[in-house]
């Protein structure tokens, strides 16, 4: 099944992504390759704070599973063996800590966004196609990663652009997805997700998105079965991502 969905993914991923009404891209993995810078933020937060944790990619890997910084320190904290209690206000100070430092490291450019995502975002604009970010990570985070790649009216492009604390429950629940599609007022059905995680691919088919993955750094061995097509990046799109495509939905 796997194999299958790969070998013949460029073309309905394509197909997929012309149809639909709407983009709902995910973050993290899926725009850029972030995940490594913050965990980079992350150590850094450690230390300035005076703690002994360093989280390196192995350990890193398996802590993403659970989404969200904030919730990522706290089950990390919640399995060591002995430690010393961590009050909500200490791991919101570390989140600050690690966010400022994830945001100056992207503002060193050194975090591109990855292969064919720039030419799908222009071709999709140019199809009469809408734009939506549905992402756990923060508002922050999303506009220092966008404000360095795509410049600082970055955000005039989306119709709708949900982080992970405009709701209760970050995924794999589907609230960001939801939210997007009633700020869309489309139904899921004419929306395709483009996700990288198994947390991602499951948060957007729990709203009844159909899910376009890119196989992602941190995720590449996830479980995608349940996604409609999976690529390794957006470039394998091809005709999908140039501007000359003619126009689905424009009036
Ligand atoms: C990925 C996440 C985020 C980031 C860290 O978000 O789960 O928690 O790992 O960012 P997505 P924060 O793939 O949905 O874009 O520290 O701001 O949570
Ligand atoms: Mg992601």
């Amino acid at each position: 099944m796997q194999a299958e969905a790969v070998t013949i993914a460029p073309s309905r991923a394509a197909e997929l992504v012309r149809r639909a009404a709407a983009l709902i891209f995910d973050v993290d993995g899926t725009l850029a390759e972030t995940e490594e810078l913050h965990r980079r933020a992350f150590n850094h937060a450690f230390a300035r704070h005076g703690l002994d944790w360093q989280w390196d990619r192995a350990l890193y890997k398996e802590l993403l599973r659970v989404t969200g910084g904030k919730e990522r320190m706290r089950a990390y904290h919640g399995r060591l063996p002995i430690a010393r209690p961590l009050p909500d206000a200490d791991i919101a100070a570390l989140h600050r800590i690690k966010t400022a430092h994830y945001a100056e490291l992207v503002e060193t450019g050194c975090c591109p966004l990855r292969p064919g995502v720039i030419e799908l975002l222009a071709a999709a604009k140019a199809r009469g196609q809408r734009l939506a970010i549905a992402t756990t990570t923060s508002h922050g985070n999303i506009d220092a990663l966008l404000s360095q790649a795509l410049g600082t009216t970055w955000a005039a492009e989306f119709d709708a652009i949900v982080a992970g604390d405009d709701v209760r429950h970050k995924k794999p629940a589907p609230d960001v997805y939801l939210e997007t599609l009633a700020r869309l007022k489309l139904a899921a059905a004419d929306c395709v997700a483009i996700e990288d995680s198994a947390n991602g691919l499951i948060a957007a088919s729990r709203a009844g998105i159909p899910v376009l993955i890119t196989r992602s750094m941190f995720f590449a061995d996830d479980d995608f079965s349940e996604a409609r097509a999976v690529l390794d990046d957006l470039s394998e799109l091809g005709s999908a991502s140039r501007k000359t495509e003619k126009q689905p939905h424009a009036p």
